[in-house]
């Protein structure tokens, strides 16, 4: 267990203080992480200093910029020589420089500072390292050897939504500087002249944008790369190919030097893999060589996952495509974390090293979640096996940050990466003044909960779940004072952290980004706070206060229905924000179900405020022709239960179904009561009872009644729609599609028999 962990950082701070160990605090962690870093022990200078640079004329002058304020006029001050391989100034130190693309020496001593990077980048990334050394007040001698262990570090800017404004784009870049991330890959799905229509060039007020933004990034060391996005309808002859040389070439006016090619998300033609190969030789022939700035293409292939992969497609590609292309992978599936196996897998067949486009902490497929977690789940082992490692971020750049912050870290020293520390630093980063309140947002806000791309995040609400176990201890011994008390507590500590966030004015940006999740939380922790009312009230037999209660907490869920994010005209996704979805909103749904269940079965003040349940929790029949649904075959895996006409005198449980209402899909759920085993969507059991695991999105059911009182069972979630019918034989259930006769259950309490 680290240090700080264990006491907190405040008191770390504190008792350092006290036994005069205060160069810990000072001796502060660079990020991204360097590769090679010694501190001395006494103090160097203040940071108030300035310095007289040597080498400025010569260095890199994007990097001299940076040090502005540090710089004096008047010719005093500490000696600071800067400048890169082959500048006279740093001479002396070539032999500490490391012989790596973008690396850096750095030494800090009382009297001198060095600053040589083996190209401009190097002593620009020197510079940005010397500057968050700055900031500590008293600043301690230092040498640093450091390079980047992916040479392509960045994000890719390829998600369906919003497009970022410009204001995204600058800041980013600039944050790009700061964390040493040197690729900005432009290519939303939803700009019209990167994809719908590729072949027309950019409006004038557009095109000047695109130029700003390849002039800002590159201020940052930042490569902006234009993507082109034409295989939706794109016709393999020469008029089209010429289409897309004059596109490039409009586009290289702006000031783009590195191009990328998307052929992802099509269907039909375009996803030729030997057009593809041969459009993109065709390119570079005709436009990539044909200048000497411009650098070799990117491809995204059509099968860019390996859940993906057919035919001999990505082979042809391997064969096919010059060398020199880089093409675009995200890993073993759409979403995925990416591992050494599937490196290998894909590198081989590419025959070169695969670009990752990873999709995290991308989140158009799960709009209603902000992905605020840990970036965990990246082998460390990769960086010599990968040409590029970009992030598919969050249409909310701000916010994307607590991931892409770790992105940096993870592919400058991919080896030393540690998920949890770095995101811990992350959080401090973007949100110095109210972090804990940052913090305890993004721990709400980390799971994506089930989607068609399987991806999930551990970790969720961790101070909660801690809250949860003492709840629960006190409840079990009947404290329920004691037990709300404590989950109010931290109910009310999320209301606190949401209404900071939103009110502080720290972080404006990030702010009227994540606000609509924050004022989520804040009315998700208030729906805990009613909860908490009624479990009080319950205790005490308070019916009125318990109502009372009830009807506030349907009032909070009202208003948290109503929340819409990115509600502007013209925008193309507005979702209802939804946060805590792993373990608070289904205690809380659950709790507030049982509640009203135990409040039901012993009071009957104001019973119409509660849902209407079509069936109460309890043991049924389940009957069609007056015969009995009855499970003969008790545990045997892969067996149905089968309609018997008379009733199972010798174990009656065979024939009786516990149906409950399930409060996470607000369906109901069916099992037998013999061997406690969940019917699965074909009528069937599909397991024994130990590998037979209930699944709501599986093994729930929507249940309806006809005026004859007869009920139809319907599949619903991943299940389908299927309604349950008679199998021709008429001895057991089949799911179907013929809704013509879908009311054919009789469901009878077995206490009525
Ligand atoms: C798209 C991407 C989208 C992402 C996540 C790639 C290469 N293409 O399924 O634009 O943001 O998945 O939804 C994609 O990932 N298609």
């Amino acid at each position: 267990m680290n240090l700080t962990k264990l006491l907190g950082k405040s008191v770390l701070v504190a008792l350092l203080g006290m036994t005069g160990i205060t160069a810990a605090a000072q001796k502060s962690t660079i990020s991204p992480i360097p590769q090679m870093i010694e501190w001395g022990n006494e103090k160097a200078f203040d940071n108030s200093v300035t310095f007289k640079l040597k080498g400025a004329a010569t260095a890199d002058k994007d990097a001299v910029a940076l040090l502005g304020k540090y710089t004096c006029d008047n010719g005093k001050g500490i000696k600071l020589v800067i400048g890169e391989r082959g500048d006279k100034a740093v001479k002396k130190y070539n032999a500490l420089i490391p012989q790596k693309r973008e690396g850096y020496y750095l030494s800090i001593t009382p009297k001198e500072v060095v600053i040589a990077g083996n190209d401009e980048s190097g002593t620009y990334y020197g510079v940005q390292t010397f500057l968050q050394i700055m900031q500590n007040a008293e600043v301690f001698p230092v040498t640093i050897s450091d390079f980047p262990a992916v040479a392509t570090r960045g994000m890719v800017e390829g998600y369906y939504g919003n497009p970022y404004s410009e204001a995204d784009r600058k800041d980013m870049f600039e944050f790009f500087g700061k964390q040493k991330m040197n690729t900005y890959i432009y290519g939303p799905k939803d700009d019209i002249y990167h994809r719908a229509k590729w072949r027309v060039e950019y409006p004038a007020d557009q095109a000047a944008k695109i130029k700003e933004y390849a002039e800002a990034a590159k201020k940052n060391k930042v490569d902006f790369v234009w993507a082109i996005h034409p295989g939706n309808d794109i016709k393999w002859n020469m008029t089209d190919s010429l289409n897309m040389i004059k596109k490039l070439n409009a586009m290289y006016e702006l000031g783009i030097r590195t191009y990328a090619v998307f052929f992802d998300d099509i269907w039909g033609e375009g996803t030729d893999a030997t057009r593809q190969a041969a459009l993109l030789n065709y390119i570079t022939d005709e436009f990539v060589k044909k200048h000497d700035d411009v650098a070799p293409l990117i491809l995204c292939p059509t099968q860019y996952n390996k859940g993906w992969t057919s035919g001999n497609y990505l082979d042809i590609l391997g064969e096919k495509a010059y060398k020199e292309i880089d093409i675009m992978w995200t890993g073993n599936s759409v979403i995925d974390m990416i591992n050494k196996e599937d490196m290998n897998w894909i590198n081989i067949r590419i025959k070169r090293n695969a670009y990752i486009w990873l999709n995290y902490p991308v989140n158009d497929y799960c709009v209603d979640h902000m992905l605020m977690g840990p970036t965990y789940g990246n082998d460390l082992d990769i960086a010599p096996m990968l040409a590029g490692f970009t992030s598919n971020p969050m249409e909310y750049a701000e916010a994307s940050k607590v991931s892409l912050y770790s992105i940096a870290d993870y592919t400058w020293n991919t080896i030393q990466y540690d998920a949890d520390a770095s995101w811990q630093r992350a959080m401090e980063y973007l949100v110095p003044q109210n972090t804990d309140e940052f913090r305890l947002f993004c721990e709400n806000n980390i799971d994506l909960g089930p989607t068609g791309h399987g991806l999930r995040r551990k970790g969720e609400s961790p101070r909660f779940n801690a809250a949860l176990e003492k709840f629960n201890t006190a409840l079990a011994t009947n404290d329920t004072t004691k037990a709300a008390e404590i989950l109010s507590e931290h109910f009310n500590k999320m209301i606190v952290a949401a209404e900071t966030l939103v009110n502080s004015g720290e972080t404006p940006r990030l702010t009227a980004e994540i606000e609509p999740w924050c004022k989520s939380m804040k009315l998700l922790a208030y729906k805990g706070l009613s909860t908490m009312s009624m479990y009080k009230a319950l205790a005490s037999g308070n019916t009125k206060e318990f109502v009372d209660s009830y009807l506030t907490y349907l009032e909070y869920d009202k208003q948290q229905m109503a929340i819409r994010s990115r509600d502007f005209p013209g925008s193309i996704k507005n979702p209802t924000p939804v946060v805590a979805t792993t373990f608070i909103v289904p205690f809380i749904k659950k709790s507030v179900a049982e509640l009203i269940d135990a409040y039901k079965k012993n009071y009957t003040y104001r019973l119409d405020v509660f849902p209407y349940r079509l069936i109460e929790n309890g043991a049924y029949f389940i009957k069609v022709n007056g015969k009995y649904l009855t499970n003969a075959q008790e545990n045997v895996p892969r067996t149905a239960p089968q309609f018997a006409a008379d009733r199972d005198m010798i174990k009656p449980q065979r024939q009786e179904w516990q149906i409950s209402f399930d409060t996470e899909t607000e369906r109901y759920k069916i099992v037998n009561i013999q061997d406690n085993r969940y019917l699965n969507e074909n009528g069937m059991f599909s397991a024994g009872n130990a590998t037979n695991p209930y699944e709501a999105a599986w093994h729930s059911y929507i249940m309806e009644r006809n005026a004859d009182g007869k009920y139809s069972i319907q599949n619903a979630g991943r299940a389908g729609k299927g309604f349950w019918m008679l199998s021709n034989d008429d001895t057991r259930i089949v799911s179907g599609s013929n809704d013509s006769d879908k009311f054919i259950f009789e469901i009878i309490p077995v206490s009525s028999k």
